[in-house]
């Protein structure tokens, strides 16, 4: 991959974006890239967690690539849109967490791949933001979907209508961030989380994230159906027999052997 270094460490697989010079700012290269980096951590079956970061201690990334943007029309910001969606689909419906390891500038598109992952963990130099209005476009990503979702409409009208940008502390306070380190602990705090997810059940994992996805289109009711019928599902599984079984044999389950 000409822009990405992808590498797996002790069962976590670890993404980052790498084209320093530009801030880590997303190509079409960059985005087929990443759609296809994070396809290959989920179809192996060595990798349980994802990480996404960004190379250099400036940017996670610092946006779409403005200077691609300038030379498009109508039908090229299409499809350029659409891939970029689509990457961001692929993050986000992962049967395995994908942590967004958020270490500088995560801006417009940038902060669009930090939404679309499972949650995110931010160094203090982060900055958070969707400027898309100052250059008189919008959150082509999924920004102006997945963020009133994850901080509530009030503030993501705020800052999508604003494009103002906020600090790692302030997006820790609206709970667009789960976690706040420091740059030089980021990686090491985002591996020691995937350690303990990497602990339990992958299928029970998988269907709590699928469970949780799809309740954003459903009554509490309906959303239910589809928890219970998942819930049901997993006493036909291995891994589900070995949790209650190693419970109640007073010792660790072993899901991943
Ligand atoms: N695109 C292209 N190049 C970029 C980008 C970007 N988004 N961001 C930074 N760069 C480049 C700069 O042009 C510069 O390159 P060069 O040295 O060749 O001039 C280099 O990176 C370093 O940047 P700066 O010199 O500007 O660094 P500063 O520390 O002074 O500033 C900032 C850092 C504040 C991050 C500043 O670079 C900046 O404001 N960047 C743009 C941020 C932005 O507006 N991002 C949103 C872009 S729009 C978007 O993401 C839409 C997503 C949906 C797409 C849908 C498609 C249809």
């Amino acid at each position: 991959m000409k822009y990405l270094l992808t590498e797996q460490t002790a069962g976590i697989g670890i993404i980052t974006i790498n084209r320093p010079d530009s801030l880590n700012a997303m190509n079409a290269s960059v985005v087929t890239e990443l759609s296809t980096a994070v396809s290959n951590m989920i179809a192996d079956d060595d990798i349980g967690v994802i990480i996404i970061t960004g190379s250099g201690e400036k940017a996670f990334v610092a946006g779409a690539d403005i200077k691609a943007m300038q030379q498009m029309d109508a039908e090229g910001a299409l499809k350029f849109g659409k891939a970029g969606q689509n990457m961001t689909l692929v993050i986000e419906n992962s049967p395995k967490p994908v942590i967004a390891a958020v270490n500088g500038f995560a801006l417009g598109g940038g902060c669009e791949i930090s939404l679309a992952c499972h949650f995110r963990i931010a160094s203090d130099n982060a900055v958070f933001g969707q400027p898309e209005v100052l250059l008189g476009l919008i959150p082509g990503w999924g920004g102006t979907q997945r963020l009133p979702k994850i901080v509530g409409t009030g503030i993501a009208n705020e800052l999508i209508t604003t494009g103002k940008q906020i600090t790692a502390e302030e997006a820790h306070r609206i709970g667009l961030v789960n976690q706040v380190t420091t740059q030089e602990e980021l990686l090491d705090t985002c591996k020691a989380v995937g350690q303990k997810i990497l602990k339990n059940s992958p299928n029970a994992i998988a269907n709590s994230l699928k469970c949780i996805y799809e309740s954003f289109d459903k009554s509490i009711a309906d959303g239910m159906e589809v928890e219970v019928a998942a819930f049901a599902n997993l006493f036909n599984t291995e891994e589900t027999k070995e949790g209650l079984t190693a419970f109640v044999e007073k010792r660790k389950a072993n899901f991943r052997k």
